[in-house]
């Protein structure tokens, strides 16, 4: 059995005094440290948006961030600019251990797209290549991390369930930014109904 961490999108603006700051982000992120060597590959997404991107609100004049609009056939939650590429909070966070990081996938890179998955963009078709790394390695279980729980980290959990990979929630490993209210209860219930199985950091070293 071949096995793989994913680390989502730990990156400064998801941390306390970030852009779009999940509360106690950054609490994980020794956790992750600690467990990166378990696994035969480490994966870190991060969330990579040019300035002009769809899920701004400051790209939608007369919206507000957390209103949701109706965009074709996407339902865009407006977002504060983050993880603009060249600033500061599109960086990981300085205490992630970059050492033991094999691959960096980057996501939401299309003005025009929203990528919360690490494996499909928003459009639930646009792959971004980590299903080929994966399978291509002949990695079949998967253990997933960071932030946020509601958003990336239960979009990345849905796709590779769906994709067949064996899947661990790493629960003391995520944070969610819980809008709205509720939801992260409400989607690691979904996590756990489509197939997740929600361990413990302390149960993998
Ligand atoms: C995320 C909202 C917008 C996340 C990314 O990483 O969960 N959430 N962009
Ligand atoms: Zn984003």
């Amino acid at each position: 059995m071949k096995t793989a961490l994913i680390v989502v999108d730990l990156q400064r603006d998801f941390c306390p005094g970030g852009a779009l700051a999940v509360k106690d982000g950054d609490a994980i992120v020794p956790a992750v440290n600690s467990i990166a060597g378990e696994f035969d590959k480490v994966i870190a997404t991060r969330d990579w948006h040019p300035q002009d991107h769809i899920s701004f609100a400051s790209n939608h004049p007369g919206t507000k961030v957390q209103e949701i609009l109706q965009l074709g056939d996407i339902e865009q939650i407006m977002w504060p600019d983050h993880c603009v590429p060249g600033t500061p909070g599109s960086d990981f966070h300085p205490d992630l251990d970059l050492r033991n990081l094999d691959l960096i996938i980057s996501k939401g890179t299309s003005s025009g797209l929203d990528s919360y998955s690490g494996f499909f963009e928003n459009d639930h078709t646009t792959p971004t290549g980590l299903e080929g790394y994966l399978k291509n390695l002949g990695i079949t279980d998967l253990a997933v991390c960071g932030l946020a729980t509601d958003y990336c980290v239960f979009f990345t959990v849905i796709d590779a369930l769906h994709l067949g990979f064996n899947v661990d929630l790493v629960t003391d490993c995520v944070r969610g930014v819980d809008f709205p209210p509720g939801n992260i209860e409400t989607r690691l219930a979904d996590m756990k109904k489509t197939g997740a199985r929600l361990i413990e950091s302390v149960s993998l070293t």
